[in-house]
């Protein structure tokens, strides 16, 4: 019922913003993953460092993060390597189909709440809200990266 409620209002607010047109990944629609979420009500901070390793791998620490359906959270990540890192949240089907625009126009801009591109040194947040429990992923999808090593699964446990 809930769920159905939070679809019909999206439909309302997605219209006017869709017709608009931002770019042909079509980032409006409702994400599963969940939405950017209000840092006053974050009851968790979890901290994810990005960087490369002598053996030639690029990782995130932790690979994998636990959180509960309706938790929103503080993802502190850092930058801990020498070369632009990324942090992108998403269901893998989406994130696989980034990857594969990331690897066809590699300079493409994220602004997007559920995705962070840091320097090397930099530190930033995303506040996250899960909205539907299930299993998800983070990644880098600066070319090449994913495949060295940079992802990681997100599994939200229902209420
Ligand atoms: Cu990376």
């Amino acid at each position: 019922m809930k769920k159905y409620a939070f679809a019909l209002l999206f439909v309302a607010l997605a219209g006017p913003v869709a017709a608009s047109g931002s770019h042909a990944g079509g980032h409006e629609e409702k994400m599963a993953v969940g939405e950017a979420g209000d840092k006053a009500k974050a009851t968790q901070t979890i901290r994810v460092t990005m960087k490369e390793t002598d053996d030639g791998k690029m990782i995130f620490t932790p690979t994998v993060i636990k959180v509960r359906e309706d938790q929103t959270v503080r993802i502190a990540i850092k930058n801990a390597g020498t070369v632009d890192h990324e942090f992108v949240l998403d269901q893998e089907d989406k994130i696989l189909e980034h990857k594969a625009q990331m690897e066809k126009f590699p300079e493409m801009e994220h602004a997007d709440a559920n995705s962070i591109r840091l320097s090397p040194g930099a530190s930033g947040d995303i506040i996250w809200k899960f909205t539907t429990d299930g299993e998800f992923k983070f990644a880098c999808l600066v070319p090449g990266h994913y495949e060295a090593g940079m992802h990681g699964d997100v599994t939200v446990a229902a209420k």
